[in-house]
């Protein structure tokens, strides 16, 4: 259950204000159940709330919401085998091409992703595949920026869940798709960094089929008593492993029908 608690939300002020200052400060800290063995997966919604209240309380504005380990690349490289969401926000939005200062993070990855941008709301619970696609405006490639701020990237599902589920930017490719012009299956994906191929994958990765993705963020965001609103970017969750970037690093993503999308680490 997303809506299980065990702390209060004293206790959820101090943990989002931990791993405010975390990222802020891009100092590592240790994870959150360390010191709170008994928190809850709802504990960690709120801590994640608190954190968005705080950053928007600063004037950062959410552009949209993400969808973190649906591929088995990514359970695997991570060891957390259940689909989490957060938020991203625009002091992390990138465009196509854009120089990107690593000294913004604490140890940087990125993921390549297929994004949904929504034309209406979707609620849950039980929401279908069908009622997804029909809420879905277009189709765009967009790579994650991940940046745990957890020593290691080395995390549990309350930690990274409470810490935003490493939410740290992102960068849209210019050339987008309607459903009906995408085999979002077979999307062929390959991941180049300084000229050389890094990962491969197709669409199909993420829960069988990205909008899978979309359906299970509705019926999560159902159970904390919300919704995806129209309008929204949703990432759905990288296709492959994440890869390490560092500064000269130059990252471009091919996809099949979506375009390239690149940038530089600076
Ligand atoms: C957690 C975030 C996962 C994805 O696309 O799978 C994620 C992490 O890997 O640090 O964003
Ligand atoms: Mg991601």
């Amino acid at each position: 259950m997303l809506n299980e608690c065990a702390l209060n939300t004293k206790a959820h002020t101090l943990l989002a204000e931990r791993v405010d200052n975390a990222a802020r400060d891009r100092i590592a800290i240790g994870m959150l159940t360390a010191d709170y063995p008994q928190m809850k997966l709802g504990d960690a919604y709120a801590v994640q709330n608190a954190l968005r209240a705080r950053m928007e309380a600063r004037g950062i504005k959410v552009t949209g919401l993400k969808m973190g380990l649906t591929s088995r690349a990514k359970m695997l490289q991570m060891g957390v085998s259940e689909s989490l969401h957060g938020f991203i926000t625009d002091d992390g939005a990138y465009g196509d091409g854009a120089e990107i200062p690593v000294n913004r993070y604490i140890h940087p990855r990125i993921e390549a992703e297929i994004a949904m941008v929504m034309k209406t709301a979707l609620r849950g619970p039980n929401c279908t595949v069908q009622q997804a696609a029909a809420a879905i405006d277009f189709v765009l490639p967009a790579i994650e920026i991940i940046d745990s701020r957890f020593a290691d990237f080395k995390f549990d599902i309350m930690s990274v869940v409470a810490d935003n589920t490493s939410a740290a930017g992102y960068v849209v490719g210019g050339r987008s798709r309607r459903l009906s012009e995408i085999d979002l299956l077979t999307e062929g994906i390959v991941l180049t960094r300084n000229g050389q191929v890094a990962e491969v994958g197709a669409g199909a990765a993420v829960l069988g089929n990205p909008l899978e993705a979309v359906v299970m963020l509705a019926n999560q965001r159902a159970e904390l008593n919300t919704e995806i609103p129209a309008g929204c970017m949703v990432m759905t969750g990288g296709v492959t492993a994440a890869i390490h970037v560092h500064a000269g690093d130059v990252v471009v993503v091919h996809y099949q029908s979506l375009g390239a999308v690149r940038m530089r680490f600076v």
